[in-house]
């Protein structure tokens, strides 16, 4: 290879890197928070997120507007047939061209110490931390189980 062609060449993956770093967008579509009956003020949201990237980013963290703080959880289910959550402290990965779901009895947003609890109808909006991309601003819709199940 010639010192002309090596340089093209090396031209040609600068541009595909700097590519490749402007096309990291994060995308969200079918998110919504669960209503929360009377008295609780706790509330789980779902959704699926998309990375069109080259390089896997990562869900690390979510800020609930109204709520005191929330959690990255995945449900479990064990041999004994207990059904119990459990506290992603690393946060979810998420890999170039798949979709991260978040669904009931699965992976979840936990929504904890909320002023009030979400009803239907009512709109929170959310921030999205991701390890590349950074923040997220969404805004949830709240619809009860039965709607979303028969929405969805
Ligand atoms: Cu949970």
């Amino acid at each position: 290879m010639t010192a002309a062609a090596r340089l093209a060449l090396a031209l040609i993956l600068l541009a595909v890197s700097v590519t490749a770093e402007e096309s990291h967008v994060i995308g969200i579509e079918k998110h919504w928070i669960a209503e929360s009956p009377p008295g609780v003020h706790v509330a789980a949201a779902y959704g699926v997120i998309t990375c069109d990237c080259v390089r896997a980013d990562r869900l690390v963290s979510v800020a609930v507007v109204g709520a005191a703080m929330s959690e990255l959880h995945a449900t479990t289910s064990g041999d004994d047939g207990v059904v119990a959550m459990r506290r992603l402290d690393d946060g979810i990965a998420i890999d170039p061209g798949t979709s991260l779901v978040l669904e009931p009895g699965g992976l979840h947003i936990m929504i904890m110490g909320l002023e009030e609890r979400p009803q239907a109808g009512d709109r929170i909006p959310v921030t999205l931390v991701f390890e590349k991309a950074g923040a997220v601003d969404v805004v949830f819709p709240v619809a009860t189980r039965s709607a979303a199940g028969t929405e969805q």
